[in-house]
């Protein structure tokens, strides 16, 4: 095994004034290689510089999970050892499970798959509506322009649309049942532990434990929205230990 002083991943991260981790999808793959104690150093790359950046490493395109063409999207990684370049999480995850086994990360199970459609379909529009206008805050002049370009094409209106307090706050109070059935789902195993599964962490809690860190370093009030759910609260600081390197 490697020291941690030689880098064995390269990761290719979202850049942003803070200069730590905000991307829900990386700090997904951050947690298992902080969890799995991989050596590795990152790339932050402002968000006009990824499709060219990525472009020029040589990944390839496929398509997405709904069959459309894919774009080019962080995380990425370089494995130093084999030369081999990656994008996608999930393509990532399964990577990083075959080649780093031990300490295992169980990366599907029924009941992680019911929790992130669950938590997805419940609270995933009022997460993302209130994390967009305010994530424009900490980005380079740069990217701002790239990104309320693209969001605000996508949504049809300004991002400061959503920043409405009233309407946000009903949005919220709307999703309150279904996040504390969500939330009681994720106790399931809370004798045996804090995670999904009990006592170890799966990849379901790195999904749920990264989103909530990525709200954290855009806003800390959309984060403390989402730990009033004790199930959500219990994951996030149990995998706390695994977020200490986020740059
Ligand atoms: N399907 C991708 C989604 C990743 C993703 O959406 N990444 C965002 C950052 S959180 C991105 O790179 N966006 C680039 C862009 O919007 O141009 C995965 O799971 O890896």
């Amino acid at each position: 095994m490697a020291t941690r002083a030689t880098p064995e991943i390269v990761l290719y991260d979202l850049a942003c004034t803070k200069n730590v981790c905000f991307s829900p999808t990386v700090w997904r793959i951050r947690l298992m290689l902080n969890y799995k104690q991989i050596p590795y150093r990152t790339i932050f790359l402002e968000f006009p510089d990824i499709e060219p950046t990525l472009k020029g490493l040589g990944l390839a395109l496929g398509k997405s999970a709904s069959g459309s063409k894919s774009k080019y999207t962080v995380p990425a990684i370089h494995h130093v050892p084999t030369g081999v370049y990656m994008m996608e999480s999930t393509s990532i995850a399964r990577f990083l499970e075959s080649t780093y086994p031990e300490p295992p990360v169980p990366l599907t199970s029924e009941l992680g798959r019911e929790i992130e459609a669950k938590a997805r379909a419940v609270g995933g529009t009022a997460f993302r509506n209130s994390i967009m206008p305010r994530e424009i805050r900490i980005l380079s002049p740069r990217s701002q322009e790239y990104f309320r370009r693209t969001r605000e094409a996508a949504l049809g209106h300004r991002l400061e649309d959503l920043l409405d307090p009233d309407q946000e706050d009903q949005a919220w109070d709307a999703v309150d049942d279904g996040m504390r059935a969500v939330s009681e789902l994720m106790r399931m195993h809370s004798a045996e532990g804090p995670f999904v599964l009990g006592s170890r962490p799966s990849f379901t809690d790195f999904f749920i434990a990264g989103s909530l860190q990525s709200a954290r370093m855009v806003d800390e009030a959309v984060f403390q929205r989402n730990m009033k759910y004790p199930g959500y609260k219990d994951i996030y600081e149990a995998c706390l230990p695994h977020m200490q390197k986020n740059d």
